[in-house]
């Protein structure tokens, strides 16, 4: 029955290319994707891992050789290994939020949140796992959120929301907002795990709430340093920004994530193996506090950043496992992408810098984490549906921001005039079928944006008044905040070394033009 139904989809789809899991030979240009009848009845599953802060390079299957990452490797031989794949954003916030709207995060100023803020998808807004949950999927989000929750000053110590389950999860296990913020406690559904009503939790982001001792005040009890942004309350020996008051039960130890997170998302995937499911597996990888589990400890001369990559294959390789295990994997559409690209120091010295050797976290690309270069948005994007998808290496321009309306294309379900405005049906090119994709493309980074059109790259000047925030300038990143405009041509500049703006005023405008279009009008008009 599977099996059948895979092939038939597989076989509407590509009409003119033979159904096969080979490396294949690819047609330039393919028809539009038959809407596949027999979906009705059988409806993959969709797992997307999404990786934090890894870049380009961070992977043994896009040429890393310091670190080995054999599940991902083996996915990537598979599937189709992307080499022209974003996130829409250079940090978290934004991307997280277009992947879950199919929208860019500047509609809705999107930028990276405290740990307190007010959830902002808010209730009522289509999301991807509302469009799911329409088409009859059970929903989960496990791990890293950093989309906000509630309506401001939350109450932990209550029913938060709204959060996840407001807007389309059926069950959320979280991470509240980052590894490196208050509170640091587990959110399940609505409530923090094991929280004593006898020991309330409070939290501020303006001034120190309760006794615990911050990095500040008592540097010796800190298991590593930090900047002066990490160095409010120390859990875990870790200071973390924001201060925290109570909830000792709930507090959780970062070496747990791995195992914690791994058992919440295989029983998740249990429970609905009979039925179609969407798992967004969020991981706390490769963020800083990197603490890995000691048994992650030395797998690689890098240091905690090394060791925390193979923590995250492991991760990976645990749930791929149980696909097989659960004979599901064939019905199965999985999707392993970052939410934005490399960093070494974000706060905490943790030797990333100084261990790194010859390894290049955003391979052959400039910039990252923060930054307008390709460096930034560029991520290791593999997908791979066992039996449908082809295998290859495939140079398709997407952005993560298409997997909704791509879905909704599977799922035959009609999008609305406003939804997913960003969001472009590439389906065909998600699956290998072809390798056109994208004629123009949006890189979001802190302060500006660029433009991706073929080999051309743009990027707006940002105007003479902006400064980047302090704790950013001071950074070692080449962020491509310029006063001017810019202009690569990728296909002989791969690095963005040269800025070739003056020579080509003519591509400049249109392209300006065009980034003004698409900002006003979105994607799909
Ligand atoms: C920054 C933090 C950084 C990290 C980032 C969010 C400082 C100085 N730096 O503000 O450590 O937490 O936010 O990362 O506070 S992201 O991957 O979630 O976007
Ligand atoms: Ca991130």
């Amino acid at each position: 029955m599977k099996k059948s139904l895979s092939l038939a989809f597989c076989c509407a789809v590509l009409a003119v290319t033979a159904c096969t899991d080979q490396k294949t030979s690819i047609p330039e240009q393919l028809a539009p994707v038959a809407k596949p009848e027999q979906l009705s009845e059988e409806k993959p599953n969709l797992i997307v891992f999404y990786i934090d802060d890894l870049g380009y390079g961070d992977v043994s299957a896009y040429g890393a050789t310091a670190v080995i990452t054999p599940n991902i490797d083996k996915l990537a031989a598979k599937g189709v290994k992307f080499t022209d794949a974003h996130s829409t954003a250079a940090t978290c916030t934004p991307s997280r939020y277009s992947l879950l709207t199919g929208e860019h995060g500047f509609r809705n100023n999107a930028e990276i949140l405290p740990g307190d803020a007010p959830a902002i998808i808010r209730p009522g807004k289509p999301t991807l796992p509302s469009l799911l949950k329409k088409a009859g999927y059970t929903t989960a989000v496990v791990g890293k959120w950093h989309l906000g929750l509630g309506d401001g000053l939350v109450n932990w110590n209550e029913a938060v929301k709204p959060g996840p389950l407001e807007i389309g999860f059926d069950y959320s296990f979280l991470l509240p907002a980052t590894g490196d913020r208050v509170p640091t406690v587990y959110l399940e559904n609505h409530h923090v795990v094991n929280l004593d009503p006898q020991d309330p939790i409070t939290v501020s982001y303006n001034e120190k709430v309760g006794d615990r001792p911050t990095g500040i005040e008592q540097p010796e009890l800190l298991r590593m340093t930090a900047d002066r942004q990490h160095s409010q309350t120390i859990v875990n020996g870790i200071s973390r920004i924001g201060t925290m008051a109570g909830g000792e039960s709930a507090l959780w130890v970062d070496e747990d994530f791995p195992d914690i997170f791994t058992a919440k998302a295989l029983q998740f995937i249990r429970d609905n193996q009979k039925q179609p499911f969407f798992l967004f597996h969020s991981f706390q990888d490769i963020h800083v506090p990197r603490l890995p589990n000691p048994r992650f400890k030395g797998t690689t001369k890098m240091g905690p950043r090394g060791d925390a990559i193979v923590q995250m294959d492991w991760m990976v390789g645990q749930v791929l496992n149980e696909l097989d295990t659960l004979g599901i994997a064939e019905n199965t559409i999985v999707v392993f992408t970052s939410d934005n690209g490399p960093v070494l120091d974000d706060g905490y010295d943790d030797m990333a810098a100084q261990m790194l050797g010859d390894h290049k976290p955003a391979g052959p690309f400039k910039g990252g984490k923060y930054s307008a270069f390709e460096g930034g948005t560029r991520m290791p994007t593999i997908v791979h549906w066992q039996g449908t998808s082809v295998a290859i290496e495939s140079d398709a321009l997407i952005s993560q921001v298409d997997l909704y309306a791509s879905m909704a294309n599977l799922l035959n379900i009609e999008l609305g005039a406003d939804e997913a405005l960003d969001s472009q049906n590439m389906l065909p090119a998600l699956l290998g079928k072809t390798t056109t994709a994208r004629e123009y493309l949006i890189e979001e980074s802190v302060g500006t944006l660029g433009l991706r059109n073929g080999h051309w790259k743009y990027i707006a000047p940002i105007p003479s008044d902006k400064i980047l925030p302090g704790w950013l300038s001071n950074k070692d990143i080449e962020m491509g905040y310029e006063k001017e405009a810019q202009l690569y041509d990728l296909a002989s500049d791969i690095g963005e070394q040269v800025n070739i703006a003056s020579k080509h005023p003519q591509v400049v405008a249109e392209l300006q033009e065009k980034l003004e279009y698409l900002k006003a009008n979105g994607f799909r008009k």
